[in-house]
């Protein structure tokens, strides 16, 4: 067997992190609650060469120092010799806050671990996809997930773990694409300056309670509370981001009247709906069921000319195509 070909979902989380206790290892701060996302993410195929490449979307990647020292970790931890020829395909927009290198990392995770014949457990996983990009730990997994961060956690302790979620299996989410193009600031470099953020602290210690709130909303299939926890969260996160030094502001004005249309929407319909947006611009919507995503996703088209939409519910586990 020389060649593995490995598929992940990406995954949002509703519960945000942003800031890391340690950057080489890219241990969380704090803890992230997720959903692995259905039919959204990353094929790749992993083979032996004599240097690593990676390509994404066919293009080769110039930038090789992230993939570098995901594979020189590897190479360490396993005392491996062996160099790699990555190709990853990914189905949605690269770069663009929408967790495609949570589905990239986790799915060059899977195929090498099988090419290897490393034989990793799901929790080993988690923890070796995560030193590749934090979020793709929760990418392994289906359903929803827990990513465990604390300031003073050691490698170990930092892997997703999946959450009993039954209750929300009809969980349906648009995405409303408010801008493709890949961002100016990566989340890795966003993260270095959220200390500067005079709001940082009390996210961070708000973290434990939000994350116990929310497992209790998810066992209790309470939209409404697990939706205000959420949106929270996200603009808990976003001011930290906005206050930092130097301000980060990935939102743009779609992404703005985007959030209002939901708040009028709420208005109209009731708590049918609540939002959730990542580094970047696009814009998560996520509903109870189908019948209400329907009548969002028409409100907004008819709103939002030339935009474009995913509609996606909750994905399944990263798994081995072939080898
Ligand atoms: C999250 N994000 O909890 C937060 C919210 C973005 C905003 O995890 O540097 O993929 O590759 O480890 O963890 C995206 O950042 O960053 C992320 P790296 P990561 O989903």
């Amino acid at each position: 067997m020389n060649k593995v070909t490995a598929y992940a979902n990406a995954n949002i989380a509703l519960i945000k992190y942003w800031g890391k206790n340690e950057y080489s290892l890219n241990i969380p701060l704090m803890s992230s609650l997720s959903v692995t996302l259905d039919n959204l993410g990353t094929t790749t195929t992993v083979e032996l060469c004599d240097k690593d490449s990676l390509f994404i979307n066919d293009q080769e990647e110039k930038d090789l120092e992230k993939i570098s020292n995901f594979l020189n970790y590897i190479r360490n931890y396993f005392h491996i010799k062996q160099y790699f020829l990555i190709k990853s395909y990914n189905n949605i927009p690269t770069a663009a806050g929408l967790a495609s290198s949570a589905s990239s990392y986790a799915s060059i995770t899977l195929a090498l671990n099988n090419l290897l014949k490393l034989n990793l457990n799901n929790k080993e996983l988690s923890l070796l996809a995560r030193i590749g990009s934090a979020s793709a730990a929760r990418s392994i997994l289906g359903g929803f997930n827990l990513l465990y961060g604390a300031k003073d956690y050691a490698h170990e302790q930092a892997y997703a773990k999946n959450i009993n979620s039954n209750n929300f299996d009809d969980l349906t989410i648009l995405i409303v694409l408010c801008d493709t193009k890949s961002k100016k600031v990566s989340s890795s470099k966003g993260m270095l300056t959220a200390k500067s953020s005079a709001f940082f602290e009390t996210f961070v210690k708000q973290n434990k309670n939000d994350i116990k709130q929310s497992l209790i909303a998810i066992k209790n299939k309470d939209f409404i509370s697990l939706g205000k926890l959420s949106e929270l969260s996200t603009l808990k996160m976003h001011s930290v981001m906005l206050t930092s030094d130097p301000c980060l502001i990935y939102w743009n004005e779609k992404t703005l009247r985007v959030i209002k249309k939901i708040q009028n929407l709420r208005e109209k319909y009731g708590y049918i709906a609540f939002f959730s947006i990542d580094a970047g611009a696009n814009v998560k919507i996520f509903c109870l069921n189908k019948t209400y995503i329907s009548l969002i996703k028409k409100e907004l088209s008819d709103e939002f000319l030339d935009t474009d939409f995913f509609l996606t519910g909750i994905g399944k586990a990263a798994y081995v195509q072939n080898s």
